[in-house]
Formats: C-alpha cells, sequence, structure tokens
C-alpha cells in the first residue's frame, strides 16, 4: 500500500491540484477511481459517510488521516514535505488568499462552466453559461495581471497558490470552448514554467477515469 491515496477521477480540476502536488514532491501515492459520473459516487449515502461528509472529492488519505478540500491538501503535503511552502507568515497569508479567490472564483466558475458544457444532461442554460463565461473572464484577466512581471503568484519561486490555480487550467481548450493560455500571454508563460517541473503530468496521465466511458 502506498503512504498517501487520493480520491480523484480524471475530469476533476479540483482533485488534479492534489495529486499535482503529490507527484511534484515526488510522494508515494496511489488514486483510487470514484466513479462520479456513471455511479454517482459522491452522492451515495456510503461515500458522504466513510468518505467525505461534503460529497466531494479531491480526498487524501494518510493512515487514519482523511482531508478533503484540495486547499487543505495542499496546506497539508506542503508542510510535510517542506516543498511549495509559503516562506513567512506575510506569504503564508498571501498563499490562502489566492486559494480562496482560485476556489471560490477561478476555477470555482471554470469547474462548473466546464461541467455544464460537456458532460451535463441537458447541457447549460444559454443565459447560465453566459454569466459564469462573464465572472471567468473577469478572474482569468485578475490572475494574468497578477503574473505580470512575476514567475508565480508569490514571486520568483512556485508554491501551493499556484498549485491550486492550475486546477482547469490544463485541459484541453474545446473542452470549455475557449483557449485561456491563448488569451492570456502571462497565464501562458507561467503554465509552461509549471509543466517544466519534475513530476509534471497532464491532469488525464495522472488520474484514472479518461477517457468517460458513460
Ligand atoms: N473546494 C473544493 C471543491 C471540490 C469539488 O467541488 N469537487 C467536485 C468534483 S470536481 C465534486 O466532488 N463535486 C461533487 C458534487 O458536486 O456532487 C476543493 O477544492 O476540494
Amino acid at each position: 500500500m502506498s503512504e498517501y491515496q487520493l480520491y480523484c477521477f480524471a475530469q476533476s480540476g479540483n482533485a488534479y491540484r492534489a495529486a499535482l502536488m503529490l507527484n511534484l514532491i515526488g510522494a508515494d501515492w496511489q488514486p483510487i477511481f470514484v466513479d462520479f459520473f456513471k455511479g454517482g459516487e459522491t452522492r451515495t449515502p456510503r461515500y458522504r459517510a466513510e468518505i467525505n461528509e461534503m460529497g466531494e472529492v479531491p480526498v487524501l488519505v494518510d493512515g487514519a488521516r482523511k482531508l478533503s478540500q484540495s486547499g487543505v491538501i495542499l496546506t497539508y503535503l506542503a508542510e510535510r514535505s517542506k516543498k511549495f511552502l509559503p516562506r513567512n507568515d506575510d506569504e503564508r497569508l498571501e498563499a490562502l488568499r489566492w486559494i480562496i479567490f482560485d476556489n471560490q472564483k477561478v476555477n470555482g466558475f471554470l469547474g462548473p462552466y466546464r461541467f455544464l458544457k460537456n458532460f451535463a444532461r441537458p447541457a447549460g442554460d444559454p443565459a447560465v453559461m453566459a454569466f459564469l463565461k462573464g465572472r471567468i473572464d473577469n478572474h482569468l484577466a485578475i490572475v494574468d495581471k497578477r503574473l505580470a512581471g512575476r514567475a508565480y503568484i508569490l514571486g520568483a519561486e512556485p508554491t501551493v497558490a499556484d498549485l491550486s490555480l492550475v486546477a482547469y487550467l490544463y485541459y484541453p481548450a474545446d473542452e470549455f470552448g475557449f483557449d485561456i493560455a491563448a488569451q492570456h500571454k502571462n497565464i501562458a508563460t507561467w503554465l509552461g514554467r509549471i509543466k517544466a517541473l519534475p513530476g509534471w503530468a497532464h491532469p488525464y496521465d495522472l488520474m484514472p477515469g479518461y477517457p468517460l466511458q458513460l
């Protein structure tokens, strides 16, 4: 048995944050496939009783400890590995600020948008999609501006804030219907930097369940 187990599935950018972190720190880990689409596993009483009362992936298992919320998992792994850690109290708070902004506003809108476009039946209502797209454009522009003149979100080194923000950003452009990297040049450069880190892998290669069988 590996040191860590991660409940996840390939289409989940929320889970990708944790899977990527595990790979980048060289952890001994294995994915546990969660049948989100066909089996509705996160909605089952068993999943909510035994895995995560919030009914979500990712969930990280470390022995007797089970952690959910990718921001918590990233923080836990950073503290344990001493990698991707903010360097001081100010940076720690700054990283937390971006992780919360990301969860709520950046990938917090991108994830549902991509879900409604690709996987929901019926697909998302056009008015809902237009609302989400407006929010997404606004929030990606904020991240792009933040990255102007900075290699990473906090500065010269990558931290958990970067690994949170990349959640959905490596998925194919046709899954969104717009090309994030083509439209935001600082984001594109930053995604390239993270992709060059040893241990980087694409979400479809890192987590089970791709291609999706419905
Ligand atoms: N803020 C959470 C979001 C997790 C999340 O929404 N995960 C999705 C999969 S991508 C999920 O499990 N949703 C379950 C549901 O909506 O029923 C995190 O970062 O871990």
